[in-house]
């Protein structure tokens, strides 16, 4: 659980990072499942532009046990319960694998826009946790914010077709609906600039689904990769949508997660 400091940075500024949670022997046993789980051709598995490096892989917790299991690690499960006051079930689960030298960018955006227009969703009562599979630097593409910007609103809407029912993929390439344009950045990162969250294996990051956020090219010999859990609000029930995305990108099952008792 976090304790009320933490709560308040994550409510004012959209985000949190906790450094060294996850021991070496955990992130090296589920870094080793991701590359198990690159190997699958999985319909849920993205390529970057060279059509040979892994971008992305989506439901690892539907074909991974250690995936369904880290999901629920209180670490993770009762600090998303803990934001959004509600049991909450997984809406999605990827892996961003951010490659050594090939990763790309993942261009300016907000989460909750791409749950709302194509899963659905409501009302942004989600929390991302992410974890770090690899330590993130400066050099490696880390996730990039903008501080309180989730208290912005939607800022690039719009009912685009694209990205919905088994044109999914739009969404994960280096060119996705809904990026903010430079004149829509602009006046964000001259009043709150951009925080670059780096830290090392085994740091989780929480962040808000309306934190405007991206990530540069892995300009460095080593992965970058993190594991992202969206946790949804039960309360937080989506509306039926006419071209619904594969049940890997948007979950049907909302059955409430229970903690994991014991180790991972
Ligand atoms: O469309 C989606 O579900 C995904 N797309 C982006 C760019 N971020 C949110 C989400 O993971
Ligand atoms: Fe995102």
């Amino acid at each position: 659980m976090l304790n009320g400091a933490q709560v308040e940075r994550y409510r004012d500024e959209g985000f949190l990072l906790v450094e060294d949670v996850l021991g070496a022997g955990d992130v090296g046993r589920v870094r080793a499942e991701v590359e198990r789980l690159y190997a699958l051709d999985h319909d849920g598995r993205v390529m970057e532009k060279d059509g040979v490096t892994v971008r992305a892989i989506h439901g690892s917790h539907q074909v991974s046990e250690l995936f369904a299991r880290l999901a629920r690690l209180p670490q993770l499960l009762s600090v998303a319960e803990q934001l959004l006051g509600s049991r909450v079930y997984l809406h999605q689960c990827k892996v961003n694998a951010k490659r050594a030298l090939t990763g790309d960018v993942w261009q300016w955006h907000q989460d909750f826009v791409f749950w709302q227009q194509h899963d659905g969703l409501t009302a942004p009562l989600v929390v991302n946790a992410g974890v770090f599979l690899d330590e993130a630097t400066e050099h490696n593409g880390a996730l990039l914010v903008v501080p309180g910007s989730h208290r912005l609103g939607t800022l690039v809407g719009g009912n685009r077709g694209t990205g919905s029912g088994d044109e999914w993929k739009a969404n994960f390439t280096a060119d996705i609906d809904f990026a903010l344009r430079a004149d829509q950045l602009a006046p964000l990162v001259a009043e709150r600039g951009i925080r670059s969250l780096t830290g090392p294996a085994g740091s989780l990051l929480f962040f808000d689904p309306m934190l405007v956020h991206g990530s540069g090219a892995n300009m460095t010999p080593q992965d970058r990769s993190m594991a992202l859990f969206s946790y949804n609000s039960v309360e937080n029930v989506p509306q039926e949508v006419s071209r619904p995305r594969p049940e890997f990108l948007a979950a049907r099952n909302r059955t409430p997660l229970e903690v994991l008792a014991g180790a991972l």
